[in-house]
C-alpha cells in the first residue's frame, strides 16, 4: 500500500505507523487522515498483526488539525462532511493501539493520542488542546477525552487556557501510562506492543473492550459485562493452555496470537 503521509511498517508481530508530513509538524490533513485510517483497518485486519504503534517525529507526534487546509471552510462544509467524524472509524478497531509521543501532541495531535488504548510519552512530550488561541475549540474528542484522563480542573486549564502540559505532569495526572527517555521511545512503544502481541489475541481484544466499556456504563452494568466476558474466556484454548502452563510451571504457548 502507498502512502503519502505516513510510512506503514511491520516489526514483528506489530504494526507501525509513523506521521509524515516533517514540514507540517505532521498536522493532520484529509491526506493524513485518510492514510492513518486505512492502515489501522489493514492491520486490523492482518492475522499476522497482534498490536499497532503509531508515532510521529522526534520534534512532533503532531501539531493538530491542518489549521492552513482547515481555514477557509464553512459551517456548512463542516456539518454536510461531518467533518471529523470519519475518525469515529478509529474507535471500531478492535487490536491494540498505542500512542508513542515525542514533542508536540497538540489539539487533533493531542486527541490522536488519547484515541489510542494508551499513550507511551518521551520526556520531550508536551500535550495541549490549543484550539482556543485560533478562536475554536477542540473537536475530535479533546474536551471529552481530556477531562475523564485528567479530570475537570486540569481539562479546563488547558482548554480554557491553550497551554501545554509536559510529559512528566502529563504521567502524574495520568494522561500517560509511562514516560520514557525520548532516544528509547521507539523501542519501548514496540517492546510493549510485542509483549501484547505474544499474548492471547482473543485474550487481549476482549481485556480492550472491557476496559474501553468502562468509559460507557455504570459501574454495575461494566462489572456484569466484565464478569460475562470473563465467564466466556474459559471457551478459549488458550485460557486451558494459560492456565496449565501455570500449574506445569512451563511458559504458555498460545495458540491464537
Ligand atoms: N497546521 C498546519 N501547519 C502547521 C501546524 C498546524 N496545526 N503546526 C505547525 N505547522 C507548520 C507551520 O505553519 C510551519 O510551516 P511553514 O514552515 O510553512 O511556516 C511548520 O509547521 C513548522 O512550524 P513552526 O515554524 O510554527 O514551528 P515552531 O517550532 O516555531 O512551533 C508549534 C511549533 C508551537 C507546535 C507551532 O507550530 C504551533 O503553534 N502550531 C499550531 C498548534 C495548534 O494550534 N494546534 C491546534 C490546531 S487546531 C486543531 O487541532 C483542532 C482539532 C480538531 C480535531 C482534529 C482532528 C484531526
Amino acid at each position: 500500500m502507498a502512502y503519502e503521509t505516513i510510512l506503514a511498517e511491520t516489526r514483528g508481530k506489530v504494526g507501525l505507523i509513523t506521521l509524515n508530513r516533517p514540514t507540517a509538524l505532521n498536522a493532520i490533513n484529509s491526506g493524513l487522515t485518510r492514510d492513518v485510517l486505512e492502515a489501522l483497518k489493514l492491520y486490523d485486519a492482518d492475522p499476522a498483526i497482534g498490536c499497532i504503534v503509531i508515532t510521529g517525529s522526534e520534534k512532533a507526534f503532531a501539531a493538530g488539525a491542518d489549521i492552513k487546509e482547515m481555514q477557509s471552510r464553512s459551517y456548512v462544509d463542516n456539518y454536510l462532511d461531518d467533518f471529523f467524524a470519519e475518525w469515529d472509524a478509529m474507535q471500531r478497531v478492535r487490536k491494540p493501539i498505542i500512542a508513542a509521543v515525542a514533542g508536540y501532541a497538540l489539539g487533533g495531535g493531542c486527541e490522536l493520542a488519547m484515541a489510542c488504548d494508551f499513550i507511551i510519552a518521551a520526556e520531550t512530550a508536551k500535550f495541549g488542546q490549543p484550539e482556543i488561541t485560533l478562536g475554536v475549540m477542540p473537536g475530535m474528542g479533546g474536551s471529552q477525552r481530556l477531562t475523564r484522563f485528567v479530570g475537570k480542573s486540569k481539562a479546563m486549564d488547558m482548554c480554557l487556557t491553550g497551554r501545554m502540559m509536559d510529559a512528566a505532569e502529563a504521567e502524574r495526572s495520568g494522561l500517560v501510562s509511562r514516560v520514557v527517555p525520548a532516544g528509547e521511545l521507539i523501542e519501548e512503544a514496540l517492546k510493549a506492543a510485542t509483549k501484547i502481541a505474544d499474548f492471547s489475541l482473543p485474550a487481549v481484544m476482549m481485556n480492550k473492550e472491557a476496559v474501553n466499556r468502562s468509559y460507557e456504563l455504570t459501574l454495575q452494568e461494566g462489572l456484569r459485562f466484565e464478569r460475562r466476558v470473563f465467564h466466556s474466556m474459559f471457551a478459549l484454548e488458550d485460557q486451558k493452555e494459560g492456565m496449565s502452563a501455570f500449574a506445569e510451571k512451563r511458559k504458555p504457548t498460545f495458540k491464537n496470537r
